[in-house]
């Protein structure tokens, strides 16, 4: 891509929220991985970012925030409920996560989805310089890609996916199924995490639309569209500078006096029933069940970010994992010295750096996950190449992190073992598969999958 080419991301949100600061409310920018990876590339090119501001009903104007100029795309606090947290949410989320919960299928969800799609369309394509470079992002805009062609067809348009694209079966149930594939095919580019994405998007198309295979490509309206996976990572060389920081290293022997010197198995998510929090706490009541493991000598640390609090089958979920650590701590505990320290909230990035080196063993078990980057900050985190990850097979990282001990988060049995034996696990062995999934790491850094997207799209 040349300097001169201009870019548009185009994303539900923007880069930035607000705070309130001493002048009233200002912008921050938001912490991770996209807005890292891309600033640079935006930055020094005629560019604007396209997404909601996260407020409803807001009346934003576009403004300029540290050398990123935002397009704000308003939502009404209906649409929040129907687009948001309705189609997105309750229709599309489940059902590309394996229908972990039963997707439900309403009318009403689908045509506000229809109808925020063209509005985030039709600032894409009026903010657009001539023949530059749109890159929409994730499962809340498949509909934009053609949307944005039909309007601007000098414009080469990229779209991936973060989250896993489901089997062909349950994709097939989709009552609109033809138009989201159909949505996507209006990219020249359609990224996923994982090969089997892209060949399961590749089938899908032939069945339900007139695309092609044509020379490893699909050939759809006289157009090549190109579909693959781009497993997406972290700035690796951010989470190994905070690892070494002093201050860091002393909060994380904080952490260890905390938990009474014990041995440190943690957690760490988004609060979604995806991530298969219960399994890991059940897997680790096991091992006290079982006596392979004392309280006396390990500790479970899960921290959990709140998601999406207006979805009953988040709240419902909330109050499971907190009735289990109840039920773990009642059995097990002593006073002063919990089994479990759960704490429900956002950490900084050094704050979640000091817990990775703090922790022996980091249990990242989803049920199903698009790549999952809490496995990857942890393995960068380890600059002495100690600690275990136990990883489960049904997430995107499970592809790269060869080092990881992998189980099916399913198998309560097999994710004891594993954390059992990673407690186990002689430093020469930990050595040598932190050394392999960190080699797979820097291979594979944020930067060099926006780098390898762009230029698929423009080369
Ligand atoms: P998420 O489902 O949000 O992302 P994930 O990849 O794990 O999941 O990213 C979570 C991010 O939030 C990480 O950077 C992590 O540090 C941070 N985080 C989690 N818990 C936190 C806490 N308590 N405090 C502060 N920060 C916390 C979706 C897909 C994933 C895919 C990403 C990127 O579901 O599969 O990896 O997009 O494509």
């Amino acid at each position: 891509m040349n300097e001169s080419q201009g870019l548009v991301v185009v994303a539900n949100r923007l880069p930035v929220f607000r705070v309130r600061g001493d002048a009233g409310e200002e912008w921050q920018t938001s912490p991770g991985g996209l807005v890292s990876a891309l600033r640079p590339i935006l930055r020094g090119r005629p560019s604007r970012w396209v997404g909601w501001t996260g407020r409803a009903d807001d009346k934003q104007e576009p403004f300029e925030h540290d050398g990123i100029d935002n397009c704000p795309v308003p939502l009404s606090h209906d649409e929040l409920r129907t687009f948001y947290d309705g189609f997105c949410n309750r229709t599309l989320w489940p059902l590309y996560h394996a229908a972990l919960r039963p997707p439900r299928f309403s009318r009403r969800w689908w045509r506000a989805y229809r109808a925020v799609n063209e509005r985030f369309a039709d600032a894409a394509a009026a903010t657009a310089p001539p023949n530059s470079v749109v890159w929409i992002h994730d499962y809340h805009l498949q509909l934009v890609p053609d949307m944005v062609r039909r309007r601007r067809p000098d414009l080469r348009i990229g779209f991936f996916l973060h989250i896993p694209f489901p089997p062909q079966e349950l994709f097939a149930t989709i009552p609109w199924r033809k138009q989201l594939l159909q949505g996507l095919l209006g990219a020249d580019v359609v990224g996923f995490q994982t090969p089997l994405g892209g060949y399961n998007f590749g089938q899908l198309s032939r069945r339900f639309t007139s695309a092609r295979r044509k020379k490893g490509r699909l050939d759809y309206h006289n157009r090549s569209v190109i579909a693959r996976a781009f497993p997406i990572s972290i700035d690796v060389q951010l989470y190994t500078d905070l690892a070494k920081r002093d201050d860091v290293k002393r909060r994380a022997q904080e952490f260890r006096r905390r938990t009474g010197g014990r041995r440190i198995i943690l957690g760490v998510d988004r609060l979604d029933y995806t991530k298969g929090i219960d399994s890991r706490l059940r897997a680790f009541a096991l091992l006290l069940e079982s006596k392979r493991i004392s309280p006396a000598d390990a500790v479970f640390v899960q921290v959990a970010v709140p998601s999406r609090e207006r979805v009953a089958e988040y709240r419902d979920l909330k109050a499971g994992i907190e009735r289990l650590v109840g039920e773990i701590n009642g059995a097990y505990g002593e006073i002063g010295r919990p089994a479990v320290h759960y704490v429900r909230r956002s950490f900084p990035a050094d704050e979640l750096v000091a817990l990775y080196i703090a922790a022996d063993v980091l249990a990242i078990t989803p049920l199903r996950d698009g790549m999952n980057l809490v496995a990857k900050e942890y393995v960068a985190s380890r600059v002495d190449d100690t600690g275990v990850l136990v990883l489960s097979e049904f997430s995107g990282a499970a592809r790269e992190l060869s080092g990881a001990l992998l189980v099916n988060p399913h198998d309560l049995e097999g994710v004891s073992s594993a954390i059992h034996s990673a407690l186990e696990m002689s430093e020469q062995d930990q050595r040598m598969r932190m050394r392999k999934s960190r080699r797979a790491l820097e291979r594979n850094t944020v930067f060099d999958w926006a780098d390898d997207f762009l230029a698929e799209l423009t080369g």
